[in-house]
């Protein structure tokens, strides 16, 4: 359960935003959102139009696209919801619209990710240059404030919920200030349902929501630890089952942080929605594997599967990541107990560790074979800027590109890696993943696993035909280089796998 933070005043008193501008909203860390309804100032009769749009990387378009099953973002339907009743909100999603940099609006707020930085930039630019004032929010806002403040009106840090009417009420007494950022952590009780009316309707599944936020490590490559200050909060168990009751469709996808991470309140949450019969996923740490309680509550309420962020089979790499918790001695068992359950394993894995060489490809897709993972999230380690390990490579002259476009994971390796090129991490992720998904890996992952055969199965086929049509096929980097592509077909490594 939620306690209070011992320092609450006293931290609310040093919290000043980076313009020096102390935004104070009240003592006690968790605040109670419902307090601040409606926000806006009273005595305004105007009405005002405010375009939301959840911006998009280009490689990020490229993948999302594609994909047959797709689940929105929910952070501007959230913030609309938080919108007081005399501002119109639109939204545009670029995954399934265009932006219409005409739209006659008073103000535009753009959430963006890393990847997206310099999309959203750009977007900015053009609304300023047509004299809309613009926010922008989102984790790459809350990394970089003070660069994100050299291409929008205003900036946004952290979590939006406390101080988006505050920005809107200013901005209606033409007091915009550059930059927000709420010392006070959101009490998630009462949060109202997103806008799904918001979000266009027939692209994507409306069955996603987030039942807590935040989560107690600090892995010193997420970015995680420093958007919710490692505060767990968690919203009352009855509120997120009403709002389960009214979503549409079987399937659910909670996209906390890490579901986990207070198995009490969890264990709480799965014995009520296990009624509801929906079948759900959400992120997790991999240790719940060895709590049977936890396990069998999370398969009785309809948990089909759960992400897990194994990253890398190095343990060295792990440790210095500041990621212990993890133990790769006991990755097999953990997929096996998960298989138990009848769970499935979604493992997220991630190359260019420290500690990875050059075998770490083939013995990782080795490995995950022979213990039935069901699929896997492969990409390269991002850098993201501000957080320790960007620091730690940049102090040690290893960030290679500052363009953040590129810190994408699949397209672009940004860092020089310890023991290969950047070029072999990149070719080395692509072939792995490749090799995951071959259909020989296929037959005997789902073989062993024998986990919800008749979607797994099916989604691996997804997996391997979206990969045939996407980018380099890549190499096992053990080998040298092939120069032609029906070299690359007979590349060393491809057989040790296949
Ligand atoms: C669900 C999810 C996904 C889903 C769906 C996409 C999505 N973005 O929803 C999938 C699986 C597809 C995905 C993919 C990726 N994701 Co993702 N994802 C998440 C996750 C777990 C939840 C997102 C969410 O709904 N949050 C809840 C909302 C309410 O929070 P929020 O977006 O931060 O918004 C709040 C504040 O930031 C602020 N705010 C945000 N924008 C704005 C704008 C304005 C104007 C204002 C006023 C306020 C404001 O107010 C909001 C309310 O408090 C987050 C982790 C997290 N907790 O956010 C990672 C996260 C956003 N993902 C991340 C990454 C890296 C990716 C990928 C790039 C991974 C990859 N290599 O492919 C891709 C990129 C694809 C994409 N375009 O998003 C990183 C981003 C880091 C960064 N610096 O950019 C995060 C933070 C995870 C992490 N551990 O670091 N992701
Ligand atoms: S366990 Fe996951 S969410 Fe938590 S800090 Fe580490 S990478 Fe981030």
């Amino acid at each position: 359960m939620q306690s209070r933070h011992p320092l609450g005043l006293l931290h609310s008193l040093f919290c000043l935003s980076s313009s020096s501008k102390l935004v104070f909203i009240s003592g006690d860390w968790r605040f109670n959102t419902s307090m601040l309804r409606p926000a806006s100032n009273p005595l305004s009769a105007r009405r005002y139009r405010v375009e939301l749009i959840t911006a998009e990387s280009e490689s990020s378009l490229f993948v999302r696209h594609r994909r047959l099953i797709r689940f929105p973002q929910l952070t501007m339907p959230l913030l609309a919801a938080w919108t007081p009743p005399n501002w119109e909100v639109s939204h545009t999603d670029e995954i399934v619209q265009r932006v219409d940099l005409d739209k006659l609006v008073d103000l535009v707020g753009i959430t963006a990710n890393t990847p997206a930085a310099p999309h959203a930039y750009a977007l900015a630019q053009e609304f300023r240059r047509r004299g809309v004032a613009t926010v922008i929010g989102g984790p790459h806002a809350t990394l970089l404030p003070d660069e994100v403040a050299q291409h929008a009106d205003a900036v946004v840090v952290g979590e939006g919920e406390l101080v988006w009417p505050q920005l809107l009420a200013d901005f209606e007494r033409g007091e915009l200030r550059r930059i927000y950022k709420s010392c006070l952590l959101p009490d998630l009780s009462k949060m109202p349902a997103p806008r799904w009316d918001l979000i266009e309707g027939r692209a994507y599944g409306k069955g996603v929501t987030i039942a807590s936020r935040g989560c107690p490590f600090a892995c010193d490559y997420c970015t995680i630890p420093q958007t919710y200050q490692r505060r767990m909060r968690y919203r009352p168990v009855d509120e997120v089952v009403d709002e389960i009751r009214k979503m549409p469709g079987r399937a659910l996808i909670f996209w906390d942080d890490n579901v986990g991470a207070n198995r009490s309140w969890t264990k709480e949450l799965f014995a009520a929605i296990t009624p509801l019969k929906r079948w759900w996923t959400s992120q997790c740490t991999a240790d719940v594997a060895f709590d049977d309680e936890f396990m069998s509550l999370a398969a009785r309420s309809g948990c089909k599967a759960l992400f897990l962020g194994l990253e890398t089979l190095s343990q060295a790499s792990l440790n210095v990541a500041n990621k212990r918790h993890n133990r790769t001695a006991e990755y097999r068992e953990v997929i096996s107990r998960f298989h138990h359950h009848g769970i499935a394993v979604q493992a997220g894995v991630v190359f260019g560790f420290d500690h990875d060489d050059r075998t770490i490809f083939r013995s990782t897709v080795e490995f995950y074979r022979s213990a039935g993972l069901d699929s896997a999230t492969v990409s390269v380690l991002i850098p993201f800027p501000n957080t320790p390990l960007f620091q730690r490579l940049d102090a040690e002259g290893r960030i290679l590109i500052r363009d953040w476009s590129k810190y994408n994971g699949k397209k672009d390796v940004v860092f020089q890696p310890a023991l290969m090129s950047p070029r072999e991490l990149l070719m080395g992720m692509e072939w792995a993943a490749r090799q995951f998904y071959s259909l020989a890996s296929i037959f005997e992952r789902m073989a062993r696993s024998r986990t919800g055969l008749w979607w797994n199965v099916a989604r691996n086929l997804g997996y391997h035909l979206a990969l045939r049509n996407f980018g380099p096929v890549g190499f096992n980097p053990e080998g040298s280089e092939p120069s032609s592509p029906r070299e690359l077909a007979a590349a060393p490594g491809r057989e040790a796998v296949a």
